[in-house]
């Protein structure tokens, strides 16, 4: 059924793209009179932004792992850290105009944190009739609220477990989207499955789906849906995705409340087989000053719902929660330029009890 689906909806995809003579080879336009001069050719403008994150992390925050003395971004820490700085994220991000409805957005990473440069971006953006937009390429799967946010934009300098286990983030596919008159968006993709510059390891496709309503004056609800398989590297078996999210923003006055929750129901990047899962998150954001904001954070998240690591703080079973303190100075809001300074409890829920608290400070412009 998944397949079929799959199928139809790459075809729907497929045709408007054709249709709107993409893909098609362009044609020179023959000279009315041979005496005119020709037509200077088109050549397509290029556009360069991009975003420089600079942060130290303290060691308090421990390690997951043995390998180094980073401290971690995420999870149950157990192991010892020592204070680090690192570039978090370095992006450049080309886009060329091609066509007045065509563009082709790449981006570039580099994270010397985790010792990554790799493409993230690469895709071709479609602007049809009526409202529609479509995506091909590798882009951000459309799931979720915060995973789907520019960090640019997060209200903490680290996303949630929750997203960081359940939001599948870049994949190689299709989307096409829109909005209607009421101000409902809608996004519908198919997607290879396997996430970022992977190849797909089976013939099937995964689809997403996404719904954002505009509820009431200063609140939007969204919903969203991803279905597919995931062969994890080294495995021969596909294990199914199945993950299901509701979230919600509410801004009135100097107060801005986001919320989001996801259930998930097959293989995820924590737990790495098939297992129940659910994570959530409130955050609240307060507009101090012209130049200040405060940020109050809690998530909850459980990777695998039916286990337990009565003896070691294990990432792969326990549930943990965090609480963020943050304070975020604008140097510019509309960039955005900003410096984030965040204190951030970690509890387990379950199994031995670590706390690996500590600060996180970021420099970050987007240019
Ligand atoms: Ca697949
Ligand atoms: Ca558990």
């Amino acid at each position: 059924m998944l397949r079929l689906f799959a199928l139809l909806t790459w075809l729907v995809l497929a045709v408007g793209l054709l249709s709107q003579g993409v893909l098609a080879d362009p044609t020179p336009s023959q000279p009315t009179e041979a005496s005119e001069p020709p037509a200077a050719k088109r050549r397509p403008t290029l556009e360069l932004g991009g975003q420089v994150e600079i942060q130290a992390d303290d060691g308090h925050l421990g390690n997951r792992n043995t390998s180094d003395s980073m401290p971690s971004v995420d999870g149950i820490t157990r192991f010892p850290a020592a204070t680090h700085l690192s570039i978090r994220r370095l992006r450049l991000v080309l886009t060329t105009h091609l066509g007045e409805d065509v563009d082709l957005v790449v981006q570039g990473h580099t994270d010397t944190r985790s010792d990554e440069s790799e493409l993230r971006d690469c895709y071709l953006r479609v602007n049809l009739p009526h409202d529609l937009t479509l995506l091909a390429g590798q882009f951000k799967v459309r799931f979720g609220r915060e995973g789907l946010s520019s960090s640019t934009r997060t209200m903490t300098i680290e996303r949630s477990d929750m997203s960081r286990a359940l939001y599948q983030e870049r994949d190689l596919g299709l989307n096409l989207g829109g909005r209607t008159s009421s101000g409902l968006t809608w996004d519908l993709g198919i997607f290879q499955g396997q996430g970022l510059n992977a190849g797909d390891q089976n013939s099937t496709k995964d689809a997403s789906l996404r719904l954002v309503v505009p509820a009431a004056s200063g609140l939007e609800v969204g919903l969203s849906g991803q279905v597919g398989t995931v062969q994890p590297d080294g495995s021969r078996l596909d294990l199914p995705v199945r993950r299901w999210g509701t979230d919600l923003r509410y801004k009135k006055g100097l107060w801005t409340l986001e919320s989001e929750a996801t259930w998930s129901d097959g293989w995820n990047k924590f737990s790495r087989v098939d297992s129940r899962a659910f994570g959530a998150y409130l955050g609240n954001t307060w507009n101090v000053s012209k130049d200040w904001d405060a940020v109050l954070f809690y998530d909850w998240f459980d990777p695998d719902l039916d286990r337990v690591d009565a003896l070691v703080a294990n990432n792969a079973f326990n549930a943990r929660n965090r609480v963020v303190l943050g304070v975020n100075y604008y140097l510019d809001r509309e960039a955005p330029h900003r410096l984030m300074l965040n204190y951030e409890v970690h509890r387990p829920c379950e199994g031995p009890r670590v706390e690996p608290d500590g600060w996180r400070l970021r420099y970050q412009l987007r240019f």
